[in-house]
């Protein structure tokens, strides 16, 4: 396997180039695409693809359009999230959010851009694939697996549960609970598992890999939830209190810092054993406990 900093690298130095031409009256387009998705990010979701994939034996650079692919939805869902109309968000990767630079029409339009260039991505490196039955069948089920994750009943399930739920009389857990696993988690865990069937890997190995992926991704949120209220703006690169300016309940404010850093401690350890029979050379764990305690 490779180190993260060398996915990373692989990742930055090729996601702009997937790009597609968006022809001389709408280059605007493509250089607001392009602006989101340079201006920083940490690429944990394309490189959780590209580890999972290398690990279980597959080809990371047939693999590497699919993590651009994850990243390009990721970097549309923050520019949405952004808007207006949304989180309403001045600041994104520290930068000026999408909308600032290109105004509120051209941050949709990036957004809408970089999910459909993502699903072409995907259906392009398949179609790259002719004859080969096997191959083809592990690509779609690593497409589906992106592309239902994102979808209406994962990731945008998710935030519409969390936009319905400002300034509601009655949170649950239950309603904690799901915009953790579907606006964060799934697109967490849709990178892990898309990576091991782009590799067919077997299923007690997916598995294995699910319990780890969701249990990070829904630790993520927490962090962010914790982050949200005792956060350091500079090293977050967006405006932290958002969720008690917005009147959003999050898990940190419902269940208090101290319980929810102790949770996240306890996804984390069940994470890492989750996964302690395939990860011999310790990537997953060590990402685990950086994504534990990072402070971006
Ligand atoms: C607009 C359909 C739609 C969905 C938006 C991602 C999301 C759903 C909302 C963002 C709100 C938010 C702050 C969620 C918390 C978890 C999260 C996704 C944080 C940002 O991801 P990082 O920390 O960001 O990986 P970078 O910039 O490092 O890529």
């Amino acid at each position: 396997m490779r180190s993260f900093d060398e996915y990373k690298e692989l990742v930055d130095r090729n996601l702009v180039t997937y790009l597609p031409d968006t022809g001389r009256y709408a280059e605007v387009l493509r250089d607001s695409m392009a602006y989101s998705l340079s201006i920083g990010g940490k690429r944990i979701r394309p490189i959780l693809l590209l580890a999972a994939c290398d690990l279980a034996g597959g080809d990371v650079d047939i693999a590497l359009p699919y993590a651009c692919a994850v990243e390009f939805i990721h970097t549309y869902s923050l520019i949405h999230d952004d808007l207006p109309a949304m989180d309403d968000d001045d600041l994104r990767r520290g930068k000026p959010s999408n909308h600032k630079v290109y105004g509120e029409a051209m941050a949709i339009l990036a957004g809408d851009g970089l999910l459909n260039s993502a699903a072409e991505l995907i259906a392009k490196q398949a179609l790259s694939l002719r004859g080969d039955a096997d191959a083809l069948y592990a690509h779609a089920r690593a497409a589906y697996e992106i592309m239902s994750r994102a979808g209406a009943s994962g990731m945008i399930a998710g935030q519409t549960a969390d936009i319905n739920s400002e300034n509601s009389e009655e949170v649950s857990e239950e309603l904690i609970s799901f915009i953790e696993l579907h606006k964060t988690s799934d697109l967490i865990s849709a990178p892990v598992r898309a990576g091991l069937m782009l590799a067919k890997a077997d299923d007690e190995m997916i598995e294995a890999y699910t319990t780890y992926a969701v249990n990070i991704g829904v630790g993520f949120q927490i962090l962010d939830d914790i982050l949200d209220i005792e956060g350091d703006e500079k090293l977050l690169g967006k405006t932290p209190g958002k969720d008690n300016e917005q009147g959003k309940c999050n898990y940190a404010s419902v269940h208090g810092i101290d319980k929810a850093k102790s949770d996240l401690h306890k996804l984390t350890e069940e994470a890492k054993q989750a996964v302690s029979k395939y990860d011999n050379e310790g990537f997953f764990t060590a990402l685990a406990s950086e994504l534990e305690t990072r402070k971006m």
